[in-house]
């Protein structure tokens, strides 16, 4: 593989070439660190390399809601796990020829490509006849029959760099029988072995349900699935962490910590910043760890709280009066894109909102009367901008779009009244000038991390082996992440066990479970005692921008580093 490396690098050094028809990027727009980077070898479990051997687990029948999934996917049901382990004296075999497709679903998250990469490399390093094809443009793509093969010169400007753009991604959900019926035509068209599904938790969710198709057509086409998401969300005792969670959140930290220190420098500014993250405070509390905000509001405390719309604003206001008497009108406050899902007035408002809309979009004159007499309160009482928002589309997976509902405005504009209020009633007045950020698409396109590099690079090749293995509906898993990558554990967990039953466009559907904050979890104990004393300090840390070379290369977030428990055998 590094032979290609070179080679493909001595193309770009080619001043002006373009890397070949279907590549528009020539070197003259190549940057340094671009350059680097695409010479930047991932470190790979050794066993990846070589021949191995295959362990399985015990039957996994333990899902919640057991019987109900059972009958969703009576093929895959209750299979085992399997581990890729050394090959103890068995036969040495040089890898079958395979035709696989991949596709990328969902939001972008830093490392796909080198998932891509990693699955092209074991492919092609086992069976140089074998063929990969990249869908287009997301799971739409299968469905259209719109691929591009993928070789090496399409892939090397793609390796170890950030976004989806090699192929697109995009949230179609393959659920009606036409969509079926089309995805049946296209991979039998392409005689396809195995198909290989990078998204976050609907998009596996997805992909077990093809696998559990494909095997009641009889059809040879394996799924596997790989776990991708910035949410840091699809995360189990199986699946330590999704790809892209430790370099958003690298990404994310230096730019609050780059306004922390704008608040201290020019202290007039209270910066209000939501952070992506659409159903869980993973992102908002690594962030939080790595910068000491102000304050840090976490969904998952605020629900078990159940802390309502009007107590959390008077939260933030205590906060903003007591600093104020300290004479310091600035300040940093870091709220979660999906705070309003955990506070139980906005939650059962928007629960109503996605039954009245499970039906298609209506006007808000439409919505009202079928409104709850305390949901219709709350949404007449809301910003029209923030109602209006919250009533838009839902996704295809009918998840609320909270990366549209500006909820740091909300806050802002709740907290003005609020200390307005007080002002009026006697009480304690201060200067209040907040600026609104919400940093999330900044974030997923990145270059990626040293450790989602060699992360995405390894699941690529446990996707290639687990489909050479023939196996089907299992999600690549890979144990120890903590530990160097020449100890990683490599294999794939049952995408079945992963899931339970819940309420989608008005339906009880089978979902793979997000994975919430845990408030008896490491992480979220360090910053509950460490946070008091971020409130009227300026303790704010500066954790750099994402480091590729030097001490901090090869450093890993801190949720992962202390949370990191190991997968169930
Ligand atoms: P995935 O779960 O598909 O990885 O996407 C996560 C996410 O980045 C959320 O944080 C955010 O709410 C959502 O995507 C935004 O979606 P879109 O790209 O459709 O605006």
């Amino acid at each position: 593989m590094e032979n290609m490396q070179l080679n493909g690098d001595a193309k770009h050094r080619k001043a002006g070439r373009t890397l070949s028809s279907a590549v528009s990027v020539t070197v003259a727009d190549l940057s340094p660190l671009h350059r680097a980077r695409l010479e930047y070898f991932p470190r790979l479990p050794p066993i990846l390399k070589g021949a191995f051997g295959w362990r399985e687990g015990e039957p996994t029948d333990f899902a919640d809601d057991a019987e109900e999934i059972k009958r969703y996917f009576p093929n895959l049901y209750g299979q085992p796990s399997v581990f890729i382990v050394p090959n103890r004296g068995g036969p040495v075999t040089t890898g079958k020829t395979l035709r696989v497709g991949v596709v990328l679903s969902g939001g972008p998250a830093p490392g796909g490509h080198n998932v891509i990469s990693g699955l092209f490399d074991y492919l092609y390093n086992r069976n140089r006849d074998s063929v990969l094809f990249g869908f287009l443009n997301g799971p739409s793509g299968i469905i259209k029959n719109n691929y591009v093969q993928l070789d090496e010169e399409r892939i090397y400007p793609y390796r170890n760099q950030g976004g989806f753009h090699i192929i697109g991604s995009d949230r179609t959900k393959i659920e009606t029988p036409e969509q079926f019926q089309k995805v049946d035509e296209t991979v039998r068209s392409l005689d396809l072995d195995g198909l290989v599904v990078i998204g976050g938790d609907d998009s596996n969710t997805n992909a077990a349900i093809l696998a559990e198709h494909f095997v009641a057509q009889k059809m040879k086409t394996r799924v596997i699935g790989v776990p991708k998401t910035i949410d840091g969300d699809l995360r189990n005792a199986f699946v330590e962490t999704s790809f892209g969670f430790d370099t958003a959140v690298k990404v994310y930290s230096e730019l609050v910590s780059n306004l922390g220190y704008d608040a201290i420098s020019a202290k007039k500014s209270w910066h209000f910043c939501r952070l992506m993250g659409r159903s869980a405070s993973h992102i908002t509390l690594e962030v939080a760890l790595q910068t000491h905000p102000n304050m840090a509001l976490i969904g998952e405390e605020v629900m078990e709280k159940k802390q309502t719309l009007t107590q959390v604003t008077k939260s933030i206001a205590d906060l903003i009066v007591e600093r104020a008497e300290m004479g310091k009108s600035f300040g940093v406050v870091l709220l979660p894109e999906g705070l309003v899902e955990f506070m139980p007035d906005v939650d059962k408002l928007i629960l109503e909102l996605n039954e009245i809309l499970a039906g298609g979009h209506l006007e808000e004159d439409q919505i009202i009367p079928k409104l709850t007499e305390q949901s219709r309160y709350l949404f007449r009482s809301l910003p029209p901008l923030i109602a209006k928002q919250l009533t838009l589309d839902r996704d295809p997976h009918g998840n609320v779009q909270v990366s549209k509902i500006e909820s740091e405005r909300l806050l802002i504009q709740m907290v003005s009244d609020e200390l307005k209020e007080r002002k009026k009633a006697g009480l304690a007045g201060c200067s209040f000038s907040p600026i609104p950020h919400f940093f999330g698409y900044e974030g997923r396109c990145s270059l990626p991390s040293n450790f989602d590099c060699n992360y995405c690079y390894t699941l690529g090749h446990t996707a290639g082996a687990l489909i050479e293995g023939g196996r089907t509906g299992l999600v690549a898993t890979v144990r120890h992440l903590t530990k160097p990558p020449e100890q990683w554990e490599v294999g794939g967990y049952p995408l079945t066990v992963m899931m339970d039953i819940e309420r989608r466009k008005g339906k009880n559907v089978p979902v793979i479970k997000k994975a919430l904050v845990d408030l008896k979890g490491e992480a979220f104990r360090i910053f509950s005692e460490q946070r008091d004393s971020w409130r009227l300090a300026e303790d704010y840390r500066c954790p750099g921008p994402i480091q590729h070379f030097g001490p901090m290369a090869d450093s890993i977030n801190f949720t992962l580093m202390s949370e990191a428990r190991d997968s169930v055998a």
